[in-house]
């Protein structure tokens, strides 16, 4: 009696296991249905290159080139601003931005004919402080109040080459 039983436990076990393999097999699809669908959405909301950004930033995404800077738009909201800046050009550039009521072609200059950093016109608001080397991407992050700024590369002729965007936050 309690062989027959295991036996036909056994069978049905065997039989089970064979016809469990379609629920598997659908459950793992449906396992990377979600993982795709997951990676999708991720992919679809990033900002940039995959990267989290935080939450209350307005995203700037900002390109150099050989000589100027290229941005969404040149009027930005007051408030905290996330710029994420990549050096397209094939030499390095730097990203500094001043509030200032000046022009920004109109900058004050050192003698080199770089802008003059330290002029009391100038408020040094964003700096990436080092050059970005040829593709290489920089987020540097300010608070920014209304009023006019404007963006520069102040490497040497750089300035004097055309990298200035005047900026409006309002
Ligand atoms: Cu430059």
């Amino acid at each position: 009696m309690a062989g027959e039983s295991d036996e036909s436990d056994h069978v049905a076990e065997h039989t089970s296991s064979g016809v469990n393999l379609l629920p598997t097999f659908l459950g793992v699809a449906v396992a990377l249905l979600v993982c795709a669908t997951v990676l999708i959405i991720g992919l679809a909301g990033r900002s940039t290159g995959g990267l989290k950004m935080p939450a209350g930033y307005n995203v700037v995404q900002v390109q150099e080139f050989t000589y100027g800077f290229r941005l969404p738009s040149t009027t930005l909201p007051a408030g905290n601003n996330l710029f994420v800046d990549h050096n397209t050009a094939s030499i390095p550039h730097e990203f500094v931005i001043f509030k200032t009521n000046d022009p920004g072609d109109q900058l004050p200059l050192a003698p080199d004919q770089t802008v003059k950093e330290d002029s009391t016109a100038l408020e040094d608001v964003v700096d990436s402080g080092t050059d970005i080397p040829p593709g290489d991407t920089r987020l540097m992050a300010a608070d920014l109040a209304p009023g006019h700024y404007v963006l520069v590369c102040n490497l040497p002729g750089h300035y004097q080459g055309g990298m200035h965007v005047d900026i409006t936050v309002k």
